[in-house]
Parts: C-alpha cells; sequence; structure tokens
C-alpha cells in the first residue's frame, strides 16, 4: 500500500495518550506507511489571514493543518454539519435548521480543504476522508484532477431515504459519494439506506460485490462495524489511575450497585428518556430504592448549538426533581457530573459497576458499550444495558437490549440487569467479548483499508460539479 492519508475534520494527536482508539488505531497504520492526518487546526482566525497549512511532525506521521474563518466555521461545522446533517442523520428532522447560507459555508471549507490538500499528496497516496463533515471532499478533490484511490468512512447512522429526502440538496450530497472507490458505514442497516436511497432516488444500477453504478461511476459500499483498541483499554484498566478509580468507587458505595452512563451530552444519547426509565424504575421497585444509584457522566459537547443547550435543562431538571423525589438523607439515587472523565479513570469506574446504561435514540456504533465490556471482571462481570438503535446492537446480541422509547420496558431491564444471576452475567459477558475482541479497532482499519485496496472505480475525470 501506497502512503495513507487521514482526512478528517478534527485531528487527534497521536502524541497524545488522552487519544481514544480510533486515534490510536489510525496513528498505527499511518507510522507504518509514514502517513499524513490533514484536517483544521481547531483555530478560528480573520478571513484574511485563511491561507497557510500548517505542518508539524508527529514522529513519522506529518501532521497538515488549515484554519478556518469564523463566518466559515459557523455556516460549515455549528450550521451544516451539526445544524443538519448530524439532526437529520439521527432521525431528528424537528431539529434540523435548513438555512440556505449553510450549505454554501459547507461546500466552501470543503472546496478549501481540497485545494490545501492536492498539492501535498503523491501519486501512490491513498485517502481515508473521515465523517460527515467532509461528504463532498473527493467530488472537490475529482473536479482539481485528483485521481488518487479515496474511501470514506460515515462513523454517523445513515437514515433511511425520505429522511434524507428532507434535506434541500441531498440529490448533491449522495451523488458527491460516488466521487469515492468505497463508501464505509457502520452497520448493515445504514448500507441498506444507502442501497435504496441510490436505487430508488438516483436510478443507480446495483451490480455484483456491493457495487453500486450511477453518474457514470461505479462505488464499493459495505458496512464496517467499527471496535475498540481491546489490548489498550486492557492496559489502561491495569494502570494505576484506573486502579485508584475502582478503589474508590468500592469504597464509596460498598452497600450499593452502581449503574453508570458516559455519554458526550448529546440529543442522540437519549439521556432524558434514561433519567425517565430509571424514575420508574425507583417507582415500581420501591423496595430497593436505596441499593442502587445512576452514575451519570455527561460530557460537555457543543454548547453553542441550541438544541444541546436545551437537552442541558432538560436533563438538569430530571436529575434534580428524581433525587428531591426519592432521595434520602443518606443515599442519592443520580449523581450526574456534567464533565469529561480523564479516559485513564474510565475502566475503573466501568469496572465498579454493575449496570451500564447504554440507550441512545440513534448511534452509529458507539464505543461506550465496547468499552464497558473490555472493562469487566470476567469473573464477576457487569450487565449491559444496549439500545437496539445504537449500531452496536446488531453484533451485541447478547446484551439487554431495549427501546429507549419505551419506559417501562427499559425500567423493567434495569431490573433484570441488577438481578441477573452471576452465570448468566457470565455467560453473555463472554458471548459479547468474543465479538468485542473479534471485530476490534485494528480489524476496523485493515478490513476497510484493504477493501479500499481492492476497489477501484474505473472512471476518472468525470465532471463533479
Ligand atoms: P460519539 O458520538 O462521540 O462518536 P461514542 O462512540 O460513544 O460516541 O464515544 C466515543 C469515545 O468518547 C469513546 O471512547 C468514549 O469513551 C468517549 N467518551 C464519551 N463520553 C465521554 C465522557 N463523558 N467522558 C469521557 N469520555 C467519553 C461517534 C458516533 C458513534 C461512533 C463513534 C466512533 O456518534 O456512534 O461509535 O463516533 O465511530
Amino acid at each position: 500500500m501506497g502512503r495513507l492519508v487521514v482526512v478528517s475534520n478534527r485531528i487527534a494527536d497521536p502524541r497524545k495518550t488522552a487519544a481514544g482508539g480510533l486515534a490510536v488505531a489510525l496513528a498505527e497504520v499511518l507510522n507504518n506507511t509514514g502517513g499524513m492526518w490533514f484536517g483544521w487546526s481547531g483555530k478560528i482566525v480573520d478571513h484574511s489571514e485563511v491561507d497557510d497549512v500548517h505542518l508539524e511532525h508527529a514522529g513519522p506521521v506529518k501532521l497538515a493543518m488549515v484554519d478556518l474563518s469564523k463566518a466559515d466555521h459557523d455556516a460549515f461545522y455549528l450550521g451544516y454539519s451539526n445544524g443538519v446533517l448530524w439532526p437529520v442523520f439521527h432521525y431528528r428532522l424537528d431539529l434540523a435548521d435548513f438555512d440556505a447560507g449553510y450549505i454554501a459555508g459547507y461546500r466552501r471549507v470543503n472546496q478549501l480543504f481540497a485545494r490545501k490538500l492536492l498539492p501535498l499528496l503523491r501519486e501512490d497516496d491513498v485517502i481515508w476522508v473521515h465523517d460527515y463533515h467532509l461528504i463532498p471532499l473527493a467530488a472537490e478533490l475529482r473536479a482539481l484532477g485528483c485521481t488518487q484511490r479515496i474511501g470514506f468512512f460515515l462513523h454517523i447512522p445513515l437514515p433511511p431515504p425520505l429522511m434524507l429526502a428532507a434535506i434541500p440538496g441531498h440529490d448533491w450530497l449522495i451523488r458527491a459519494l460516488f466521487a469515492y472507490d468505497l463508501v464505509g458505514f457502520q452497520s448493515e442497516s445504514d448500507l441498506d439506506h444507502f442501497a435504496r436511497y441510490v436505487e430508488s432516488e438516483a436510478h443507480a444500477q446495483r451490480l455484483e460485490d456491493q457495487r453500486w453504478r450511477a453518474f457514470g461511476r461505479t462505488v464499493h459500499a459495505g458496512a464496517f462495524p467499527i471496535g475498540i483498541d481491546v489490548q489498550e483499554f486492557e492496559q489502561l484498566a491495569a494502570g494505576a489511575e484506573a486502579t485508584d478509580m475502582y478503589e474508590r468507587m468500592k469504597r464509596e458505595y460498598y452497600r450499593r450497585k452502581l449503574l453508570v452512563g458516559v455519554d458526550r451530552l448529546d440529543y442522540s444519547k437519549g439521556l432524558p428518556q434514561r433519567m425517565r426509565a430509571f424514575r420508574e424504575f425507583l417507582a415500581k421497585n420501591p423496595e430497593l430504592r436505596s441499593s442502587a444509584t445512576l452514575i451519570q457522566i455527561a460530557s460537555p459537547s457543543r454548547e453553542n448549538v441550541e438544541a444541546y443547550t436545551d437537552i442541558l435543562h432538560e436533563l438538569e431538571s430530571l436529575c434534580g426533581s428524581i433525587n428531591g423525589n426519592f432521595g434520602e438523607l443518606d443515599w442519592m439515587p443520580v449523581r450526574y457530573i456534567h464533565r469529561t472523565v480523564p479516559r485513564a479513570r474510565l475502566p475503573g469506574l466501568y469496572k465498579a459497576s454493575r449496570v451500564a446504561l447504554v440507550t441512545p435514540l440513534r448511534d452509529g456504533m458507539n464505543l461506550v458499550a465496547k468499552e464497558f465490556l473490555a472493562a469487566q471482571d470476567e469473573e464477576d462481570p457487569g450487565v449491559l444495558v444496549l439500545s437496539r438503535f445504537a449500531g452496536a446492537a446488531e453484533q451485541l446480541k447478547e446484551a439487554l437490549l431495549v427501546n429507549p422509547y419505551d419506559t417501562e420496558g427499559t425500567a423493567t431491564a434495569i431490573l433484570l440487569a441488577l438481578q441477573m444471576p452471576l452465570e448468566e452475567r457470565r455467560e453473555r459477558h463472554q458471548a459479547l467479548m468474543r465479538s468485542v475482541r473479534q471485530y476490534d479497532v485494528h480489524w476496523w482499519c485493515e478490513s476497510f483499508l484493504g477493501a479500499l485496496a481492492e476497489a477501484r472505480a474505473e472512471e476518472k475525470g468525470t465532471s463533479w460539479l
């Protein structure tokens, strides 16, 4: 394989220990190929200063970063990416803000990325573009004459055709996917939505080997469910910070079973629904009340997008009313923490918890579910309560699968999870870990890049714009 060039909106510096599994896994491949990571620097500058590409070396990996002007950042990132694509792709048409100016900003930033990236490319580079911020990047690169192999991976779900069709300009967006050689999704259901959309809306012809032909090009598409770096996580779990966290939690909660939720504070994660289910559980099981505590960590996220402040207030008010109504002098049912937990401590928290509540309303994959499993003591493991609407549910069938909109059903699952006998916990955990280990982040990288190496759309130079 030639040099790997990863492109994503944000760059995770592979030298920083805080970087998660994805950054670590990509850094490994980048290190091996002496690759380059291209993306936004995280800096917002005056329009006149958007100019050079900043280059840094992180070992053998080259980091190439561009700044954005405020207008571009607002329209591209806050506007189109997080005000249109994120809600619609998570089935929340009601939260989408279809401001006509956003799409122009989205296009401008993708053009800027293409213009700045092109001169840095070598003939035999393989380019891997990540996520919904950069859907049209390959089309913009092709328009400038780029002929290298380009793959795209969507980390979030792809909604069904009629929901996609609600986005003004949806045909332009999906047509842009045909500029890639390979398009990867998290789950079979996302792939199915893609197939149905392109066949019905774009009259694409389905060829063998998961290839679709439309707009004079053939694109390969497939499901490549992302995994975690199990080894890295096990090492973290054995480290001093995780051990300290585990021991502190065990000391503090020695009389109670812990339930844990760890999420970005995002409306897709189903946090109010989770709290209502926990409230229902408390109301229905008074004898169990003071034996369980729910720790909910919700890290601040996209706070300058309006829908995120609404969800923050809703969650705060629910937690407050649950504690007010059910709490005792020596017991609070919910501990809600609006902060990010340092990554090195997470495995300790997971291991000390009997139950994880991973109940998004929609999620591309959800790595917290896999991390929770990897952190468990296999002799005495905890139970995963998992939303059927997380991409992870296609793989993690031995979890207690729930419909997060069904408050009573989720409350019943919480009860079952807290009371599950040891033998059943072990059996389920063993089966789940087989899948987590087999489909880890290295499998994901290798299978995507392997498929990209074989997928080569024949046509070049099609006019894209
Ligand atoms: P996210 O929506 O961010 O990612 P998720 O996969 O659950 O969701 O988490 C990614 C990472 O962030 C995990 O390593 C997790 O430990 C960490 N994290 C989350 N909340 C945290 C908190 N409060 N404190 C500390 N760490 C926290 C998007 C998609 C997902 C998809 C991933 C990867 O939305 O569906 O699984 O990308 O493709």
